[in-house]
């Protein structure tokens, strides 16, 4: 396989998305009352769309909107509701200039969330149920497949250390990415995640973001989410979400070095800084629009 080395155009709607040069900022925003780091902050359309304002002025490239958090023990939530907390704040995300993805496990939130607007799936079970394949097929927009050891809501720290979860992320993501083909989804609009924090031990997403080059082989586009995560705690001693983002900083620097194409952020705008800086050291050399000398 075959690192994916050429810029490659994703098309979301209306929006083009060019890869391959500097990672991509995908800023989330979080339309439930429980998340992990920033539950509760935005629970109407207006508080939405003013994060939003912000974070497209801070300098991210897509949204990620989501409408039932993820974190171990969730409640979970009906489909009834997770629509409700999330079309109305989407209609007026549209009118914003950012593509925007939707982060959900169901097929039922996910087409409704494409007809008020949005143009990527980001499906924390890698298209695990075949109605969201087919959708994903039939609509014709960017998936990412992200891999998660565990149901999404029940992992926790108990889970078995592996011997190289490197390969065995690569290989879940490999399947997980052949089943989506079969189903019709296109090879180039698949990304692959590792999934940060996804039933995996803290040294374990040391291990991945260490080893995202290898993920990158498999020849998809790789977007990495470290935001606000334990892991980080688990390096630096006891802090809050919010307290993480210096080590969310390193984190997006060294996946930056190791070949990322979108890092999912809380914090876009730090990150943005931090990616472009992390991305003119790997080139050695200006960003395109500065190298020119006045
Ligand atoms: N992490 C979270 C949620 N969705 N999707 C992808 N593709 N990759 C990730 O790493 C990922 C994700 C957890 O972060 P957050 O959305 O802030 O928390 P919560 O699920 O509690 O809302």
């Amino acid at each position: 396989m075959r690192e994916l080395e050429k810029p490659q155009t994703l098309v979301c709607g209306r929006f083009r998305l060019k890869l391959g040069g500097r990672p991509l900022i995908m800023a989330i925003l979080n339309l439930t009352p429980d998340s992990f780091s920033d539950g509760g902050e935005l629970l109407t359309p207006q508080a939405a769309y003013r994060r939003a304002l912000a974070l497209q002025a801070a300098g991210a490239d897509l949204l990620d909107v989501g409408a039932e958090s993820t974190r171990p023990h969730a409640v979970p939530v009906s489909a009834t509701e997770e629509k409700r907390r999330l079309l109305p704040a989407l209609k007026r995300l549209t009118r914003l200039s950012l593509p925007i993805s939707v982060d959900t496990t169901k097929p039922e939130v996910a087409a409704a969330a494409l007809a008020a607007g949005a143009s990527l799936i980001n499906d924390v079970t890698a298209l695990a149920d075949p109605a969201m394949r087919r959708l994903a097929a039939r609509t014709r927009v960017p998936v990412v497949l992200m891999h998660s050891r565990g149901i999404p809501a029940q992992v926790g720290s108990t889970v078995p250390a592996s011997d190289d979860i490197v390969a065995e992320v690569c290989a879940s993501l490999r399947q997980s990415a052949k089943r989506a083909q079969a189903a019709g989804v296109r090879h180039d609009r698949i990304l692959l995640d590792p999934g940060i924090g996804f039933g995996k031990r803290p040294e374990e997403n040391l291990l991945l973001l260490r080893g995202l080059r290898r993920l990158k082989r498999l020849g998809y586009p790789v977007l990495v989410g470290p935001s606000r995560k334990a892991f980080l705690a688990a390096v630096l001693g006891p802090l809050t979400p919010k307290q993480r983002v210096w080590g969310t900083a390193a984190a997006c620097a060294l996946a930056t070095e190791h070949g990322a194409d979108i890092l999912r952020v809380h914090d876009a705008g730090e990150m943005r800084m931090v990616a472009n800086v992390a991305r003119a050291i790997t080139a050695g050399r200006l960003p395109a629009a500065r190298g020119r000398r006045a």
